[in-house]
């Protein structure tokens, strides 16, 4: 049977049900109208957002023998049925060292990103590079992450990842980073 991925070793792993439902409709109450309106919003100045994931985040790096301190980025993924998500395959840069990142759907039904698992601990293959170049449709030994509202992605900001869906989906998860 295949081992679900660990974080360490293969730069994520998936927390099924590991974010409380009525946490998940609080985070959603704190994004405003006017967030919607932008296809990335910064949502670093968003107080009392920060102060719920700080409850909820922290503790779950740490029982993958992670510590963090503080959250660095925090921004909201928004795909509309005109607007879909089309991004490139890349390596995130995050603001400094030592940076753990995390993806919380606040709707149903997240097919969006990819990654190639291990890849963060590495160099790219001249394979990768090339499906890279070749617009990214057939990455060698990447991963579509589903995840449902409760779910948690930790991800290392360095593994080889993308966002892409045509399918005209809604979505709104929050991305962040922790140091
Ligand atoms: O859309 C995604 O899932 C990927 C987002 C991403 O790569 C980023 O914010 O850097």
């Amino acid at each position: 049977m295949k081992r679900p991925a660990s974080y360490l070793v293969d730069g994520y792993t998936i927390l099924r049900q590991s974010i409380p439902l009525a946490a998940v409709a609080a985070l959603r109450s704190m994004v405003t109208a006017m967030d919607l309106t932008k296809r990335k919003p910064d949502l670093m100045r968003n107080g009392p957002l920060r102060l719920a994931l700080d409850e909820l985040i922290p503790p779950l790096y740490a029982m993958q023998n992670v510590q963090v301190e503080r959250l660095v980025e925090v921004a909201l993924l928004i795909a509309t049925q005109s607007r879909p998500v089309k991004l490139g395959w890349h390596r995130d840069r995050p603001p400094e060292s030592g940076a753990h990142s995390f993806q919380l759907p606040l709707l149903p039904g997240d097919h969006f990103h990819e990654l190639v698992p291990g890849s963060h601990s590495r160099e790219l293959t001249a394979a990768e590079i090339a499906a890279r170049n070749a617009g990214g449709h057939n990455m060698p030994g990447a991963v579509t992450i589903e995840l449902a509202v409760g779910d948690l992605l930790l991800r290392s900001p360095l593994i080889f990842h993308r966002g892409f869906n045509e399918h005209g989906i809604e979505r709104l998860t929050l991305v962040g980073t922790y140091a």
